[in-house]
């Protein structure tokens, strides 16, 4: 083992090439030195809260500037000093180098589709007359900047299918611009609409124009490096081929700034379902009746009428018979329901259930299709499973039988017969489905299978298992190893979670496994913890407000039961989580740093008490409440990582730990990797027993995830599985 205090970074190369046959880190490192500030301190609910790095919040001050870069300087030799790195990248730009496709998406005449040949920044899309004819580009995000930087985020064709509204964002950002191209001569028109995130694209069935939702002018920047709070967003319409500065502000909710609007033009286009969100749970539900409008036109605010007046479940627009409007719900149903609204009578006790989830059935979602039926898909012990129904009865005409995986794309239209639904799992990449419904029974068959070349999935199994929880709660997980895996404790295992924001964890297809699965020898075990949306709004629910620790402890009992089990051991076991995983995370390393051998949280929240300032933050006070309310105040505290790091008890030290953050994230704005990394490196960076790593990276043209280009995710990837690698102690196996 190599022992070496205080290694210089700039000289960490030089360790290395030093004659040592087991390459170890086990030294301390000489992290930079964060200025502590030990007066400003903040008197919460009576506690006096210390704020040492308050000064991190400052994105743009030459002090954060340089603590990033000399944070960086620190990592970045450690994570390129990974001997196998060059296989490791290697091996995933060779997997990764496969074809993929999404479901074709029916507009007007013609079919559009995604396509990524592989190793293409941003996936193109095409367009074709039918689904054999020759596709052709139709927009290729990849010509917009030289290093797949801007990114397409949504987009909505308008209902004649001649005109496709867009947005990009540009280095991560939720930020976006809309644009309008006109598909018959792919040419775009002038219109770019600005202040833009978190918009629906509404098209009025006139083909004329769209709802947007836009935030006022900034007076600071808005480019996604800023942190101020998003606020005071409103509904508009844009008229195609006119200027943004004509737009007409339809829908505000003065008194409620941090509303955000979701809006559907019906299927039938005679009404604008408005849905104003407060968070990330719950919304309202208004209605106007577009064909109603003096003249036919939009000239100024929308007459609405308000349908649901308590902001206490959810209400989605499925579709409508005429007034009668088919809703998913979770009122009255924790695993949702599919109800029948009056607008005339628009209270619960008119509504018709026509659908209801069942104990272990959550109805996930709904897509009407071919007139008078829907697709109903529910999740079933986290997997998806797919029926078509009668849409007015809810009676089952037929399954459409799928593998134990997950259907991650729809696409398909009431006024079409015909629909495709992308399913994918652990080893499957991924299986288009296209089902026509013309002939009354559906036939289905396999539009597209996509295969890697150069791995063989075969040698690999994927179980489910069901381990209690600290309190006994019974919670699955999957777990992705070698058919031939002997379980006395020594193979190195992923343990990833996410466990919030009634969000479901199931089974896809991730090359990055793959590369843990069979170059690392490694177990990869993914539990269904609480807070997620597996089993409906109880399971969200058991892991929300004063549940949270329920998260926590679900995932480290899935640290214990792996560990039990002989399927790993706490040295060889890595943890993985990003955003609210990488607050799962980070509150486990302060929690049980004595059960992970390391730990990697990506764009992480961490600092509980503040994070409702930045940004979206005040969105997430669905689930974790807001330290301005005592009680919740008192469970944040407990559990919020920068405020409870730690000298572990014993010889015990904080496993190897990985934060990394880009610096466009205006979802979580990096402060809290970077107050988190500073109270790390200052609480244990000086402590004898502390060998392992605390490091950060902070990626720059980089964002939450979302949009990010092949060639940062491959280069991401690389430093996550060099710093497992390392960390671990593992071998690249050929
Ligand atoms: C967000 O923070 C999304 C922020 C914006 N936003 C909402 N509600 C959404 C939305 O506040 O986009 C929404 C969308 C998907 C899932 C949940 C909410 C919305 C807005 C308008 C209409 C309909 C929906 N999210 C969380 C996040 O990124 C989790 C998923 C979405 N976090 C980062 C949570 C903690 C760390």
């Amino acid at each position: 083992m190599l022992i070496l205090s205080h290694c210089i970074f700039r000289n960490f190369k030089l360790c290395r090439l030093a004659p040592v046959k087991n390459f170890s880190f086990k030294m301390r490192f000489n992290y930079p030195k964060a200025r502590k500030v030990e007066d400003v301190v903040e008197e919460l609910h009576g506690r006096k809260i210390a704020d040492p790095y308050r000064w991190l919040e400052d994105p743009d001050s030459p002090e954060t500037v340089r603590f990033v870069e000399q944070q960086n300087a620190v990592s970045r030799p450690f994570l390129d000093a990974y001997p196998a790195r060059d296989r490791v990248k290697a091996r995933l730009t060779e997997l990764w180098n496969y074809p993929r496709y999404s479901c074709p998406r029916k507009h007007g005449d013609k079919y559009f589709f995604f396509m990524n040949t592989g190793l293409q920044n941003q996936s193109v899309l095409y367009v074709q007359n039918s689904l054999n004819a020759e596709p052709t580009v139709f927009l290729d995000p990849n010509l917009l900047s030289e290093d797949g930087t801007i990114a397409l985020c949504s987009s909505s064709f308008s209902e004649d299918g001649k005109t496709f509204a867009y947005s990009l964002s540009k280095a991560g950002s939720d930020w976006v611009t809309i644009h309008f191209r006109d598909v018959d001569t792919g040419k775009d028109y002038p219109d770019v609409l600005k202040n833009v995130k978190f918009s629906p694209l509404a098209w009025t069935h006139d083909n004329k124009g769209l709802f947007y939702a836009r935030f006022p002018e900034s007076s600071t920047k808005a480019d996604g490096t800023e942190t101020e709070s998003n606020l005071d967003q409103k509904l508009f319409y844009h008229v195609l081929n006119t200027s943004q500065s004509e737009d007409i502000m339809v829908v505000e909710f003065p008194d409620n700034p941090r509303w955000l609007m979701h809006v559907d033009v019906s299927d039938d286009g005679e009404y604008l379902f408005v849905m104003p969100q407060e968070g990330c749970k719950d919304n309202l539900l208004y209605c106007t009746r577009l064909a109603d409008l003096p003249a036919g036109k939009i000239t100024g605010r929308l007459e609405l009428t308000q349908l649901v007046h308590k902001m206490e479940a959810e209400y989605q627009y499925v579709t409508n018979n005429g007034r009668i409007v088919f809703l998913r719900t979770n009122k009255d149903a924790p695993n949702y329901q599919l109800v029948a609204m009056n607008l005339d009578r628009p209270e619960p006790r008119h509504w018709r259930s026509v659908l209801r989830g069942q104990e272990k059935d959550v109805l996930d979602w709904v897509a009407p299709i071919a007139g008078d039926k829907m697709v109903v898909c529910y999740i079933r012990d986290v997997t998806s499973h797919l029926v078509l129904c009668d849409l007015e009865t809810g009676s089952q005409l037929s399954a459409l039988p799928l593998s134990l995986g997950t259907v991650t794309q729809f696409s398909g239209k009431r006024r079409y017969s015909e629909m495709f639904y992308l399913f994918t799992s652990f080893l499957t990449p991924a299986v288009i489905y296209h089902c026509d419904l013309s002939a009354g029974s559906p036939v289905t068959k396999v539009l597209r299978n996509t295969e890697l070349k150069g791995f063989d999935a075969s040698p690999f199994l994927a179980t489910q298992k069901f381990y209690s929880s600290k309190d006994g709660a019974r919670i699955p997980m999957f777990l992705v190893h070698r058919k031939d895996l002997v379980k006395n404790g020594s193979s190195p295992c992923l343990l990833y979670g996410y466990g919030g924001f009634n969000i479901s964890i199931q089974p896809t297809f991730r090359v990055p496994r793959l590369v843990f699965l069979q170059h690392f020898g490694g177990v990869l075990a993914i539990p269904n913890i609480r807070g997620g949306g597996e089993y409906g709004e109880a399971w969200h629910n058991g892991g929300r407000f004063h549940n949270k620790q329920n998260v926590f402890d679900d995932f480290q009992s899935a640290a214990e039961y792996l560990i039990a089990e002989g399927y790993t051991s706490p040295n060889k076991l890595v943890i993985q989580g990003g955003s609210n995983g990488g607050l799962l995370v980070g509150a486990c390393i302060n929690q049980r740093p004595d059960l992970f051998g390391a730990a990697i949280a990506e764009v992480g929240v961490f600092d509980m008490l503040r994070f409702h300032k930045f940004t979206i933050g005040h969105a997430w006070t669905t689930d974790y409440g807001c330290s301005d309310d005592v009680e919740h105040f008192e469970t944040l505290i407990k559990y919020s990582p920068l405020h409870n790091v730690h000298v572990a008890e014993d010889d015990v030290q904080y496993p190897a730990t990985l934060l990394l953050t880009g610096d466009h994230d205006d979802r979580v704005v990096p402060l809290h990797s970077l107050k988190f990394i500073a109270t790390l490196q200052a609480t244990l960076g000086h402590v004898e027993k502390q060998t392992n790593p605390l490091m950060i990276y902070v990626d720059t043209k980089s964002g939450h995830g979302a949009g990010k280009p092949m060639s940062k995710v491959i280069e991401e990837t690389t430093d996550i599985l060099s710093f497992i690698g390392h960390a671990l102690e593992l071998e690249f196996r050929v």
